[in-house]
């Protein structure tokens, strides 16, 4: 039986954007697992309650619930020691443990600029009272007042992306050679305002751009034949 997984979809199901949600569906493509998406909207809380949560990424593997992104990889790990190893050692988990942390505490933030205006916009109408209350309430301003200067904001998202930048100068990867769990937070991190802005938010010629494109290119390239709002709006 395949794992079920809770994914973040905006008003059009098709549109998947939450940053964690992408770290984990990028965790179960480097293992192999077969998984199926159930699109999830911020109100559904009451599908997640055997969890005893009410955020996504969730999952159900063999009638267990598990939920966050960091123990969902750890217990894909545990669980499935014989399929590809997102933590093949204790140097990659700790590196791996840095990477998903900086994405949390600075890459997101400085993302949020970018960002939370446009999932508002693309979100389902069920969704938008309780995005805006508890949006307003964490960052303390409201929403039409956040990333007003899209240039400030995107050279703020830019510059706060440069240790990634200058370390993917002489590597393929932020683990090296291969792509590693850090890689797929980075990565998870930036599909956020990737997929909901209406322009690229990604430089294409830096090392970074170089990496992001080798990261889109993964498994077949599924992840770059996802929607964006910038390819939906094309299609209509
Ligand atoms: N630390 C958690 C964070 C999960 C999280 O914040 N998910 C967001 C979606 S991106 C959520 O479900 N938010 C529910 C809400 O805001 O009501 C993880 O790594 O999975």
């Amino acid at each position: 039986m395949p794992i079920t997984l809770y994914d973040l979809a905006g008003a059009n199901p098709d549109l998947r954007f939450s940053p964690y949600c992408w770290r984990t569906k990028l965790a179960l493509k480097h293992k192999g697992l077969d998984y199926e998406t159930i699109p999830w909207r911020f109100t559904d809380t009451a599908a997640l309650a055997p969890s005893g949560q009410s955020k996504v990424p969730t999952l159900i593997d063999n009638g267990r619930w598990v939920h966050d992104s960091w123990s969902i990889a750890l217990y894909l790990d545990e669980t499935y020691p014989s399929k590809p190893k997102l933590f093949p050692d204790a140097q990659s988990r700790t590196l791996a443990k840095f990477l998903n942390s900086w994405c949390d505490w600075s890459v997101l933030p400085n993302s949020r600029a970018l960002a939370v205006r446009n999932v508002f916009k693309i979100i389902h109408d069920k969704d938008k009272a309780h995005f805006r209350a508890s949006r307003e309430k964490a960052l303390g301003v409201p929403l039409e007042q956040l990333g007003l200067d899209r240039e400030a904001a995107h050279k703020t998202f830019v510059q706060g992306l440069k240790p990634a930048d200058v370390t993917l100068a002489d590597h393929a990867f932020l683990h090296g050679a291969e792509p590693g769990y850090g890689d797929y937070a980075l990565f998870g991190t930036l599909l956020w305002p990737h997929t909901v802005c209406p322009e690229p938010v990604i430089v294409e010629d830096s090392h970074i751009g170089r990496w992001f494109a080798r990261m889109m290119a993964l498994n077949g390239g599924w992840v770059a034949a996802c929607p964006t709002v910038r390819n939906l709006a094309a299609a209509k």
